[in-house]
């Protein structure tokens, strides 16, 4: 039976991967452990306060008295590790965050982990760390170029990417040195509920629906591999309970597309929801389409990001062959699902475009 501690559980793929993880195995312990810095938002897991097993303890990956003791008092034996700083421009305008969370912050988990599940050179039986990574410690692909496999070479870009590299060869070195018990996934660009209004779907949404421009660095013409966020958690769980100890596993959708396509295709998707809905129209006098006019106006191609990785393409044919993993959705049905989730819960992120949501901390 898995006891876990899941950091980063109040972020966005943290957030849904606590609901999906409960609703699988319900009455079992999970603690969720989130700083609540400006991307945690204790609202992501509302409803969840009453359950059997889990608790929500706000406090910093970093702090080491505080993990030595969640994991001693809770018999905790899996960490599930999302806490990070995640934003690549952030990471560009202060890199030093990003340092200190997801390169020092994980080597303290990695610490906490090792004194509290190795006893006389024995690891703690089902023990397990899951390191959640990403795509872009491999760096940028040309067009044309064949996509990441496990085997790529890493090759980090942004301040971000290097740090999620950095914790990526922490946990490979603690396996290799200590024999920890790891596994790592590699993700592609996740999208879909709970994700905060600053990563380019969702801020495109809130932008589009408040009739503020919407900024396309460059030309658009980037390309990113697309994930539905639901798909993602079932993935991190086929790893967590069936993944080989030692092994990293890319988890990705074959969903190239470029950043201008998207954009387009959430203007013409809440154009038409626009045009059938009066509700819509009443609600969001400030979009375009509420004056029947087409969304994409708004767009405007603005200074590109420096250093802007050009191209993000995983290959997930290890994880569908050895686990059995196929995402559920297509980019078509999980787009319409994101976009009818902020539309069905706009009091969610207008807190953060007022800033209440911090209030509540
Ligand atoms: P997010 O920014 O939405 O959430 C991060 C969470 O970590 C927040 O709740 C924040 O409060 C918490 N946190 C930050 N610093 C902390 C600290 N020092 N101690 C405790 N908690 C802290 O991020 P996300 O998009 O949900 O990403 C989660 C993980 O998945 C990250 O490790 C990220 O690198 C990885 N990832 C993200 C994507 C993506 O598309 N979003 C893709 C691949 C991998
Ligand atoms: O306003 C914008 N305009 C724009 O053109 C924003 C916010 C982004 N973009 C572009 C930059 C990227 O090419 O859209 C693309 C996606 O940008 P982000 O949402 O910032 O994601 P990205 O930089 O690709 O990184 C994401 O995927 C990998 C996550 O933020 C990371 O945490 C994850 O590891």
């Amino acid at each position: 039976m898995r006891s876990l501690l899941v950091t980063g559980g109040a972020g966005f793929i943290g957030a849904n991967f606590v609901r999906h993880w409960l609703d699988g195995h319900p009455g079992g312990t999970l603690i969720v452990l989130d700083a609540l810095t400006y991307a945690g938002n204790e609202a992501s897991l509302t409803g969840l306060e009453g359950r059997r097993g889990y608790s929500f303890v706000r406090g910093d990956i970093g702090d080491e008295a505080l993990v030595d003791d969640l994991l001693g008092r809770h018999q905790l034996n899996t960490i599930v590790h999302f806490a990070a700083e995640s934003h690549v421009d952030r990471s560009i305008t202060g890199p030093d965050e990003f340092v200190r969370t997801n390169v020092v912050g994980t080597h303290v988990l990695l610490k906490c982990a090792r004194s509290a599940w190795q006893a006389n050179g024995t690891w703690l039986p089902g023990a397990r760390f899951h390191h959640v990574s990403t795509d872009e410690v491999y760096g940028s692909l040309r067009t044309g170029e064949p996509a990441f496999t496990e085997h790529s070479q890493y090759n980090p870009n942004s301040p971000y990417a290097a740090s999620k590299a950095g914790s990526d060869h922490l946990v490979r070195a603690y396996h290799h040195t200590y024999g920890m018990p790891v596994t790592t996934s590699h993700c592609s660009n996740n999208y879909g509920p709970y994700q905060f209004p600053e990563k380019l779907i969702p801020l495109m949404l809130v932008h589009a629906l408040s009739g503020e421009t919407l900024p396309v660095y460059g030309r658009g013409e980037n390309v990113r591999d697309w994930l539905f966020v639901e798909d993602h958690c079932r993935g991190l769980s086929l790893v967590i309970e069936h993944g080989r100890s030692g092994e990293r596993y890319n988890i990705g959708g074959n969903t190239e597309w470029r950043n201008i396509d998207i954009v387009r295709h959430l203007c013409a998707l809440l154009d038409e929801r626009f045009r059938a809905d009066a509700g819509l129209r009443a609600r969001y006098p400030r979009c375009p389409a509420s004056r029947g006019e087409k969304v994409e106006t708004l767009i405007r191609f603005v200074t590109d990001r420096p250093g802007h990785d050009w191209r993000y393409a995983l290959d997930a044919t290890k994880i569908r062959d050895q686990l059995g993993f196929r995402p559920a959705e297509t980019f078509a049905s999980g787009m319409a699902a994101t976009v009818q989730w902020y539309l069905d819960n706009e009091s969610w992120w207008r807190s953060i475009l007022d800033g209440s949501y911090r209030k509540r901390a």
